[in-house]
């Protein structure tokens, strides 16, 4: 069901980056289709919303606004288990959340010459929740959560409408929304939904900035829409990456690499390996495994999927060097002295340390976030955190006798630039003074 891909006498010096391909994710093919959505929302706003959820969701609205009442009976009808499995969820994760809110850092230069690096939360932010084959009620925590712990002082959510629902999202996303006290819901999905945060529609106002995962047309939009609005990342099919030794239990591995197979028949699971005998033992409990649980097919589609493999090392040594070049959106690393080995890799959305962390731990209860760059893109970006719904600013403030020290300097450097301009806006204030201009 699974490939094998043997690296065993690869040369040292080769890039392990096209060892294993990853799924088909061409979102630029997509670009054609989202621009006259795009166009459409930004020239006729609502109507054109309303129109492309006729159109792509099959679901005829007069508005697109979620009336709060639907999201405080969604609240009241969740399941008790489901509603402490998400309180739990959102009390980790702002745990982490606040701890890692980062400080106001301010750096004396001189006396009287201060810079000041000040963080400031983003005014308002588009969330975006996808249906899809599963409806994510997670990804309500994981995009709200950060914003909420920054100090975002708007936020706006929007999810696909759903036939079954009245042409509301799925009832546990509104649920979550009600539970964290987000109010302003929209019942919009795909390229549509992007559109309207970033050029505002109907009770929409634009949004600074649009986070979350989605399908294809979501990261097309996403794309086409950079510029106009801050863009978290284009989350792509979901991956996981398992480096292991002989130590490993090859059912724990099977389970993991089967529990991310579950999201996308496109879905990536790779393992690394230098032991033939875990490979083997590996092979056999994804069979059993994948034949016992609910999402058979889809799990068999994406596991025998060119994007999925089993990849034989020589050891654990060349195992860093092939994970580390293929950047996986979830890493977990069953070695021994995993953390030894953990803190070697430097490419990766997220870690997954020992043989008791599995990713789907993280998916939901961790406290750590589940939104994080899939398609290598871990090697320059991070998941979500505190930190994507802030900016900073430098503030700058000197006093007449901390300029005075660097006036020189400034002068000089603007005539080499030959923009005496910018020199003469620094001396001006030492006019008649001794050593300044007369
Ligand atoms: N593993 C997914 C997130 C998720 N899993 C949500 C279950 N629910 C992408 O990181
Ligand atoms: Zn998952």
């Amino acid at each position: 069901m699974i490939r094998r891909i043997d690296l065993t006498d690869a040369a040292p010096s080769v890039d392990y980056r096209g060892s294993v391909p990853r799924a088909e994710f061409d979102v630029e093919a997509a670009a054609h289709a989202v621009r006259p959505v795009i166009e459409a929302v930004k020239t006729r706003g609502l109507d054109a919303v309303l129109e492309y959820t006729a159109k792509f969701d099959g679901v005829e609205q007069t508005d697109i606004r979620v009336p709060v009442e639907a999201l405080t009976e969604a609240l009241e009808g969740l399941d008790p288990a489901v509603r402490a499995g998400l309180e739990e969820s959102i009390r980790r994760l702002r745990l982490t959340c606040a701890a890692e809110l980062e400080a106001d850092v301010t750096t004396e230069l001189g006396e009287g010459a201060l810079v000041t690096h000040r963080k400031v939360p983003m005014d308002r932010v588009g969330l975006y929740v996808p249906g899809g084959l599963a409806p994510l009620v997670s990804s309500v925590v994981m995009n709200t959560v950060p914003a909420q712990v920054a100090g975002v002082g708007s936020i706006a959510l929007a999810s696909p409408p759903q036939k079954h629902n009245n042409g509301l999202p799925e009832s546990t996303i509104l649920a979550a929304c009600a539970l964290l006290g987000v109010d302003e819901v929209y019942a919009v999905g795909g390229a549509q939904a992007i559109a309207m945060f970033a050029h505002g529609a109907g009770d929409c106002a634009p949004v600074n900035l649009v986070t979350g995962p989605g399908n294809i047309y979501v990261a097309a939009a996403k794309r086409e829409l950079r510029g106009v609005v801050g863009i978290d990342s284009e989350a792509g099919p979901t991956e996981i990456a398992i480096l292991a030794d002989d130590t490993a239990d090859a059912a724990f591995v099977a389970a993991d690499l089967i529990s991310q197979a579950e999201h996308d028949p496109m879905a990536s699971s790779v393992l690394v390996t230098d032991s033939v005998a875990l490979a083997d033992a590996v092979v056999v409990e994804l069979e059993k495994q994948a034949e016992a649980t609910k999402h058979t097919e889809r799990i068999r589609t994406a596991l025998g999927g060119q994007q999925s493999g089993i990849v034989i090392v020589r050891d654990v040594e060349q195992g860093i060097a092939v994970v580390d070049a293929y950047a996986a959106e979830h890493l977990e690393i069953h070695t021994r002295d995993a953390d030894a080995v953990a803190a070697r890799v430097r490419n990766a959305g997220a870690i997954f340390v020992g043989s008791f962390a599995p990713v789907s731990l993280g998916d939901y209860c961790a406290g750590s976030n589940h939104v994080l760059p899939t398609a290598g893109c871990a090697c320059h970006s991070s998941g979500l955190s505190v930190r994507a719904f802030t900016k900073s600013v430098h503030v700058i403030s000197y006093t007449k006798a901390a300029l005075a020290e660097v006036a020189d300097h400034v002068v000089t450097l603007a005539n080499a630039e030959d923009l005496p301009g910018h020199g003469q806006a620094v001396s001006v204030r030492f006019a008649g003074e001794a050593g300044g201009e007369k």
